[in-house]
């Protein structure tokens, strides 16, 4: 601490920086996204200074149609913004407009070994965009000299990739990038398939009862609760072996904030199906407001260009001093003297 002492970025009155992506994808995001990740994005917003991005650029390192990605990210950022990201308290914005992303991508993957790469993707019949996905990501959260990332266990060692290259930057050039750390919050809840409870909830699951998305109807969500697989026993408790249960439990639990033992007496002697109902009929009220606002902001669409508008022009602002940082210590010529 004491040698950062007259580092002006250091002064304790400098909010920390948060960075998260999402990716845009088809029914938007799902109940697992939200509870464990979209949620706490908005309570960050008053003590950090945060930047939410729509990653469109990570999306087409697998096949996408056109058209649809074009309405998928319109939609994903709506959604953001429905979910309580205001975009007058963070930046909320969309890859795609902000250029230095892919520029810094670039330089990076100049500083990252192909091994390091290697280790993280299964690399057969992969285009080069998802090989090195890992840095674009890299060059997103270093831009904006980011203190935390939250994001979801299963991005860690991409968080560990980014942190590596931007020491071994900084050992390079000096101090360049602030490294990140990841943000795992307290409360996060790693919500499970509704189908099968030892796989973690997907967008991308084939079964339709696996997958509740925030902007399915509260018919569709009631019954994708009603179906879900529980256990041949009668008892709501929170125990190893019932993941089912545990899973519906822990998703009550998120959106009531009851404790396991609350949820345990509050369903004493009562079976399965009445459970099931009521963690549904929870869901469904939680996200009812959120499709409201959605429906909204859809339909109007100018508020939302000038919020992604403005998002981008932020993002720029800032994310191209890390740039221009970077050319210079890298020894690229400046366009104007
Ligand atoms: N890989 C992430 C999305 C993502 C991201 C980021 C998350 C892209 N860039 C920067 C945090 C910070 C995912 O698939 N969840």
């Amino acid at each position: 601490m004491e040698n950062n002492m007259n580092i002006p970025e250091n002064k304790p009155e400098r909010k920390k920086v948060i960075f998260s992506g999402i990716q845009p994808t088809s029914g938007a995001f799902t109940l697992g996204n939200y509870l464990g990740a979209v949620k706490n994005w908005g309570l960050l917003q008053d003590e950090y200074n945060c930047a939410y991005c729509i990653v469109n650029q990570h999306a087409i390192t697998v096949r996408q149609d056109p058209k649809e990605l074009k309405s998928n990210t319109l939609s994903a950022y709506a959604l953001m913004l429905a979910c309580g990201i205001d975009p007058k308290k963070s930046i909320a914005f969309i890859q795609s407009h902000v250029s230095t992303h892919a520029e810094l991508a670039w330089v990076l993957n100049c500083y990252t070994q192909f091994g390091e790469l290697s280790r993280m993707t299964q690399f057969k019949d992969i285009n080069a965009g998802l090989f090195t996905y890992p840095s674009l990501m890299a060059a997103d959260i270093l831009l904006y000299q980011t203190d935390l990332v939250p994001v979801g266990i299963d991005q860690k060692q991409h968080l560990e990739l980014s942190r590596d290259i931007a020491v071994r930057f900084n050992g390079l050039y000096g101090n360049t990038f602030r490294i990140p750390d990841a943000y795992i919050p307290k409360t996060s809840a790693k919500i499970m398939s509704l189908a099968d409870p030892t796989k973690k909830m997907s967008k991308s699951d084939e079964n339709v009862k696996a997958t509740v998305f925030l902007l399915d109807s509260k018919d569709s969500i009631i019954k994708k609760f009603k179906s879900a697989v529980t256990d041949s026993e009668m008892e709501v408790v929170y125990r190893e072996g019932k993941d089912g249960i545990n899973n519906l439990m822990s998703i009550y639990s998120a959106i009531t904030k009851k404790s396991y033992e609350e949820i345990q007496r509050e369903f004493e002697g009562k079976g399965y199906g009445d459970f099931k109902t009521a963690v549904g009929e929870t869901v469904a009220e939680e996200l009812r407001p959120i499709r409201e606002e959605y429906d909204r902001l859809m339909a109007d669409k100018a508020y939302l260009e000038s919020c992604y508008r403005d998002g981008a022009q932020k993002a720029r602002t800032i994310s191209q001093r890390t740039l221009d940082k970077v050319y210079k210590k890298i020894g690229f010529l400046p366009a104007s003297l």
